[in-house]
């Protein structure tokens, strides 16, 4: 009867907060939610030191969701090693290898459940990605997910960025009024083949950094930087203060974990179909616990620690509630 409370509870809660919570823009850009279909040959490069890529599927569709995660020590360079050779980066990227026949014709398309927005006279779109210097996409976007519009072009340049394998590279687009309605779905299609046309994209999102008005207490203020992903970790229940409310939702959550490594948090994934293939993975997908605050997919009493620690931060120093800034 207790295993059956935990399971109705696990469902009930971590999916209600799960998706809501973890709305689709971290820290003011908003970032792809959804991979929508693609080609069979999408696949991970395979870092430096590890064997070959991997082919996506399902579980690890997260490798082009959320932000960008795969320059961990952020140098730019996607493929550092540390002095035993082992990888700092992650090889969270997906596109495609150089070389021949098999790897042609391919593309992906990733859906935002937020669109994107169209701001006059500025980039909407930002694709962060490594190439070979003859590597070149073509990006596409959609209203709809049926007619699509093209954007322009990803070009690998000889010396320069895009062009260095594992050198990564930020390209922006402007919607410049071409759309009816906001963006939801976006294209990459591969446009060369063979010797150093490889492509892996680590990220895809607004271009533009939402920062919500100051916050002056009120209940608007605190609702845009919920709704641009700008919230204290702690402030499980999102209404800009760490409070009763944030620790009664942390109680209902303790104990609850959705570790896809881990059989016994398997209910979590329940009715998902798939489960991403690592932690890390939950959050680029959007399914973390708003509990979980060291983001590790176990809501326990490490979360516990800093949830009072910001309790006493916040709320001792007199400037309560929120911060702004990513760290
Ligand atoms: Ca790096
Ligand atoms: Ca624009
Ligand atoms: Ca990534
Ligand atoms: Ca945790």
């Amino acid at each position: 009867m207790k295993w059956l409370k935990m399971f109705i509870v696990l469902i009930g809660i971590s999916f209600a907060t799960q998706r809501s919570v973890h709305a689709a823009f971290v820290k003011g850009q908003n970032w792809a939610d959804r991979v929508v279909e693609y080609t069979s040959r999408i696949q991970s490069y395979g870092l430096p030191g590890c064997t070959e890529g991997q082919l996506m599927d399902p579980n690890t569709e997260w490798w082009i969701l959320g932000p960008p995660d795969s320059d961990v020590d952020g140098d730019g360079d996607a493929w550092t090693v540390d002095e035993s050779d082992e990888s700092i980066d992650r090889d969270s990227l997906a596109g495609w290898k150089g070389g021949g026949e098999l790897n042609k014709d391919q593309e992906f398309v990733v859906a935002f459940d937020t669109g994107l927005e169209d701001y006059l006279d500025d980039n909407d779109l930002v694709i962060r990605l490594y190439s070979g210097y003859k590597g070149k996409a073509s990006v596409w976007a959609s209203v709809d997910g049926v007619d699509y519009i093209q954007l322009g072009e990803i070009v690998g340049q000889d010396g320069g960025l895009p062009g260095v394998p594992g050198m990564l590279a930020d390209v922006y687009f402007d919607f410049e009024g071409r759309f009816e309605d906001t963006v939801q779905y976006i294209k990459l299609t591969r446009m060369t083949n063979g010797s150093d046309t490889g492509m892996f994209f680590d990220a895809i999102g607004s271009a533009v950094v939402m920062e919500p008005d100051s916050y002056d207490g009120g209940p608007d203020s605190c609702e845009q930087i919920h709704r641009y992903g700008w919230d204290l970790e702690s402030d499980i229940v999102s209404d800009c203060t760490i409070d009763e409310q944030d620790y009664e939702a942390f109680h209902e959550s303790f104990g609850l974990c959705n570790d896809p490594q881990d059989p016994a948090c398997a209910a979590a994934f329940d009715g998902l179909g798939s489960a991403p293939s690592s932690c890390h993975g939950v959050w680029q997908s959007g399914l973390g616990l708003s509990a979980d605050l060291n983001q590790d997919c176990y809501v326990d009493m490490n979360d516990l620690k800093i949830l009072v620690d910001q309790w006493f931060e916040y709320n001792e120093s007199g400037t309560c509630c929120y911060r702004m800034s990513a760290n």
